[in-house]
């Protein structure tokens, strides 16, 4: 029973059994699941479970991280099979957490889905500072700029991110794109995003929508 078989994988999540969730992400698809259902429905629900647990103290920060990892592994896996055999890239796309924040599976999940759309992504990782932003729009000269928060306390990196973007006189040459948890749509517009997106699949609507 597929539904088991989710409810097995959201389980491992939790406990953090990286090579036994491995073994079955790789059974689901023998047995012809998709990568994004297998994502959906088993890997996301545990996490979401995860992040219950470490509200409520019954999960501490080791628990948490292996858990992360777990998940991480099995993304790994899955990450080829999103991505897209497009051979005309449908804009490029700069994309990191920013400054004092080190979540990084949300944005990963959303770098490997807009890859998997056509997308080239530049994925700049975790922990960056607006400077740093600014340096990779010169650089990168992407379309869009996405930043990831997952604190409430670093969210206000994306407003001095933008302000950076700004002063920096490039604003008017890049779409920003922001999104994380407790990101919301009435924040993104506060700060003066073009656009926001509450998970991967309306990440990648949102950035085809900023290209049209
Ligand atoms: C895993 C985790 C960790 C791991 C991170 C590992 C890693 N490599 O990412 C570890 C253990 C390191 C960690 C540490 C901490 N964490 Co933590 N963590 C989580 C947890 C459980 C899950 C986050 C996650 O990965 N979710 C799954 C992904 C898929 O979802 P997502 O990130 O929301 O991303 C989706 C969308 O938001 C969106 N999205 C994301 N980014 C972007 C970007 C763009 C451009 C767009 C459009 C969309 C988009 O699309 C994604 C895919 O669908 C959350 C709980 C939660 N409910 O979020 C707490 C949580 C975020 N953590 C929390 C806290 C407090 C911390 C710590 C401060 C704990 C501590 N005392 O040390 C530290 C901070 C470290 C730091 N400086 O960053 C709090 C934050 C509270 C708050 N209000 O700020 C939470 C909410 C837990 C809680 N309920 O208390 N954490």
């Amino acid at each position: 029973m597929a539904e088991e078989m989710y409810e097995k994988m959201a389980e491992l999540v939790i406990a953090g059994k990286g090579d036994e969730l491995k073994a079955l992400v790789k059974h689901a698809l023998e047995q012809g699941k998709g990568a994004k259902e297998i994502i959906d429905m088993g890997l996301l629900p545990g996490m979401d479970v995860v992040g219950k647990m470490m509200k409520t103290g019954e999960m501490f920060i080791p628990e948490v991280l292996l858990s992360a990892r777990t998940m991480q592994g099995s993304l790994d896996i899955l990450k080829p099979l999103l991505v897209g055999d497009e051979t005309s890239s449908a804009g490029a796309v700069i994309i990191g957490t920013v400054e004092g924040d080190l979540h990084d599976i949300g944005k990963n999940l959303v770098a490997m889905l807009l890859e998997g759309a056509g997308f080239t992504v530049i994925n700049l990782g975790t922990g960056i500072k607006p400077e740093a932003f600014v340096e990779a729009v010169k650089e990168h000269k992407p379309d869009i700029v996405g930043m990831s928060a997952l604190l409430t306390t670093t969210m206000p990196k994306m407003d001095e991110t933008i302000q950076a973007i700004k002063e920096a006189g490039l604003r008017d040459q890049v779409k920003v794109m922001v999104g994380g948890a407790p990101v919301t749509e009435d924040f993104a517009e506060k700060i003066g995003a073009d656009g926001y997106g509450a998970n991967a699949a309306a990440a990648v609507e949102k950035a085809k929508a900023l290209m049209a």
